[in-house]
């Protein structure tokens, strides 16, 4: 399973989500706006985490980089044709 932290007006988010829909990959979104508790949370342990995150929960990989993270997502989730 795939999960995604990020929020709506993040450019590199969009990216991020829009990259998974071309993929036709199955994710659990957990949208973290400014202000919402698991931003909070997730600044309590990373001050300078930035969005968007991705974790691969069933490969242990977490993952910052917006461009790292589509090219982690084509390489490993993109289907042969
Ligand atoms: N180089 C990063 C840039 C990500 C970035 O700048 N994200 C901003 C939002 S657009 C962020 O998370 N800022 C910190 C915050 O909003 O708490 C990437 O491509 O993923």
């Amino acid at each position: 399973m795939l999960e995604l932290f990020h929020f709506e007006d993040c450019p590199y988010c969009q990216k991020v989500r829009r990259k998974l829909e071309a993929l036709d990959v199955s994710y659990l979104s957990h949208p973290s706006p400014g202000g919402s508790i698991k931003r909070e949370f997730l600044n309590r342990f990373m001050p300078d985490l930035q969005f968007p995150l991705l974790v691969d929960v069933e490969k242990n990989i977490f993952m910052f980089e917006s461009d790292d993270i589509c090219n982690y997502l084509e390489k490993t989730y993109a289907k042969s044709k």
